[in-house]
C-alpha cells in the first residue's frame, strides 16, 4: 500500500487560480501578497501574465465560492484558492454570510474534485483582520501552502484514477457533477 503527501518542491509544472474579494481590500490584498510570497518563495511564477496564476476579483465574500467553482470545473488548475474578509461589526448578517461562504467554497471542492482553499478571513473586528493580514503573521502564506499541498497531492491521487475521468472523484456520485467533465458510461450489455 502507500501514503500520499503532498510537497512543496517541483512546483514549476502547478497551475493556480486565486478568487480575491474586494470588499475589505485593505485586507485582503495584504492576504493576496502572502499568498503571492509563498507561491514565488516556492517555485511559482505568480506573474498574472506567466503561465502558473490566474486571477479573478470579485465583488465580495458572497461571489467567491461561485467564482471559485467556475474557475475549478475548468480543470485548468491544480487548486484554487479564495481570498476574503468578512468582519463581524461590519454585517448584521454576518453569521449568514460567514456560512454560506464556507459551505459554497467546501461545495466548490466537493463538485469539481478540485482542490479549494478557504481563505476568508471571519473576524469580530479590522484590528483582528488586520493582526492576521500582516501585522502579526499573513494568513496568505499559509493559504498558498495548503494550495501547494493539496495540489501537488491531488496529482498523485488524479494519477491513480482510471483514464478519462480527468479530475472529479467519483463525479458520477457527486450532486452537478454531470454538467462538468463526462465519466465515460459503458456501453450497457
Ligand atoms: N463582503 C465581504 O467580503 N466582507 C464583508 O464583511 C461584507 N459585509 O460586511 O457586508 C461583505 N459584503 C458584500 C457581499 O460579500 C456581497 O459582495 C454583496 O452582498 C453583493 O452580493
Amino acid at each position: 500500500m502507500a501514503v500520499f503527501e503532498g510537497t512543496f518542491s517541483q512546483t514549476e509544472s502547478l497551475r493556480f487560480a486565486i478568487v480575491i474579494g474586494r470588499f475589505n481590500d485593505l485586507i485582503t490584498g495584504k492576504l493576496l501578497e502572502g499568498c503571492q510570497d509563498c507561491l514565488k518563495r516556492h517555485g511559482v511564477d505568480p506573474d498574472p501574465h506567466g503561465k502558473q496564476v490566474d486571477y479573478a476579483w470579485v465583488p465580495g465574500s458572497f461571489e467567491v465560492p461561485f467564482m471559485a467553482r467556475q474557475l475549478a470545473a475548468t480543470h485548468r488548475y491544480d487548486a484554487v484558492i479564495c481570498l476574503g474578509a468578512v468582519i463581524k461589526g461590519q454585517t448584521p448578517h454576518f453569521d449568514y454570510v460567514a456560512a454560506e461562504v464556507s459551505k459554497g467554497i467546501a461545495a466548490a471542492a466537493f463538485q469539481t474534485g478540485v482542490p479549494v482553499v478557504f481563505g476568508v478571513l471571519t473576524t469580530d473586528t479590522m484590528q483582528q483582520a488586520l493582526e492576521r493580514a500582516g501585522i502579526k503573521s499573513n494568513k496568505g502564506w499559509d493559504y498558498a501552502m495548503s494550495a501547494l499541498e493539496m495540489g501537488s497531492l491531488m496529482r498523485q491521487v488524479r494519477a491513480l484514477q482510471p483514464e478519462g475521468v480527468n479530475g472529479a472523484i467519483a463525479s458520477s456520485s457527486l450532486p452537478m457533477a454531470a454538467s462538468f467533465e463526462s465519466t465515460p458510461t459503458p456501453d450497457q450489455p
